[in-house]
């Protein structure tokens, strides 16, 4: 699929979420993410203000590192997106039992099932943190959509070899709710033995690990450039945080827009070249 236009696959594609991220992308020329990690609300509100135009998805990395939430803030991310047509995914990354990942998903504090349309989940526990997900967002009358995290950037990340091939597996079982993978790689591939093949799939691949200037952090984050990323590993979306919001303590403004923009570019350049050198 990756060789296909996001408009193509939108039209095909039964997951309501992903169709919307799919038609959003293609509508704003963009296969941006932003992952807007900052602690406290005037800054994430700010950043989102300035990179809206840009991006097909917030990434609301991790709701749990604001500082001063309260509910207005999903109320006012609400309002963002459907002004300025992103989605929101909240980078939650679930890791526990069934019946764990269900309460957290749709109570507590957050309620993130009300409002994030893409969520994400660790395969550790094996597919019943499928299920219990799904329990909740399929019963949904909301777009909303799973990814599995089946490869991460970090150096010596142990999601890898078999580990990922059984993530994807688990993704083939429940086509209908999980709609892709935070990978580094297209995973269509994999897990499969030479007569099988997955035509009838698509897999959206998020990759964050992506930067056009540093190679990474000294806490284990890999960079990419967009080129490496999506025109050479078929991933569909960029996820950037650092690279567009900074590294400082104070947001500025200009130069976040000016990033975005580039980044914006980047990314779609990169898709254009996947979808033109392979036809
Ligand atoms: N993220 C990764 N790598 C993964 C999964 N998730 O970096 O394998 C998330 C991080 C962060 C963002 O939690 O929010 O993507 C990357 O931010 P950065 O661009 O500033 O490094």
């Amino acid at each position: 699929p990756h060789l296909q236009s996001y408009k193509d696959r939108a039209a095909k594609h039964s997951n309501p979420a992903a169709r919307a991220l799919l038609q959003c992308m293609e509508a704003k020329k963009s296969n941006l993410a932003v992952s807007v990690d900052v602690t406290t609300t005037k800054d994430f509100f700010d950043i989102i203000e300035v990179v809206a135009p840009y991006v097909c998805l917030i990434k609301k990395t991790h709701v749990d590192i604001l500082e001063d939430w309260n509910p207005g803030v999903t109320t006012r991310l609400q309002h963002l997106s459907r002004e300025h047509n992103f989605l929101i995914f909240e980078d939650r990354k679930f890791a526990d039992i069934g019946n764990t990942v269900a309460l957290q998903y749709s109570n507590g504090l957050y309620k993130i099932s009300s409002w994030a349309h893409i969520v994400n989940a660790h395969p550790v526990p094996g597919p019943s943190i499928i299920t219990g997900l799904a329990s909740v967002g399929m019963k949904s009358q909301e777009e909303r959509g799973l990814l599995l995290l089946a490869e991460m950037s970090t150096r010596g990340a142990l999601t890898t070899g078999s580990y990922t091939v059984d993530a994807v597996r688990m993704a083939r079982a429940h086509r209908d709710f999980v709609i892709g993978f935070i990978a580094q790689h297209r995973m269509e591939s994999v897990g499969l033995s030479g007569t099988e093949n997955a035509v009838d799939e698509d897999f959206l691949i998020l990759a964050p690990g992506v930067g056009l200037d540093a190679k990474g952090d000294k806490m284990g984050q890999q960079y990419r450039t967009p080129t490496e990323v999506v025109t050479q590993c078929g991933c569909d979306v960029i996820i950037v945080g650092r690279g567009i919001i900074g590294t400082g303590r104070d947001i500025d403004a200009e130069k976040v827009k000016e990033r975005a923009q580039r980044y914006q570019t980047a990314g779609w350049e990169a898709y254009e070249n996947r979808i033109v050198t392979n036809q």
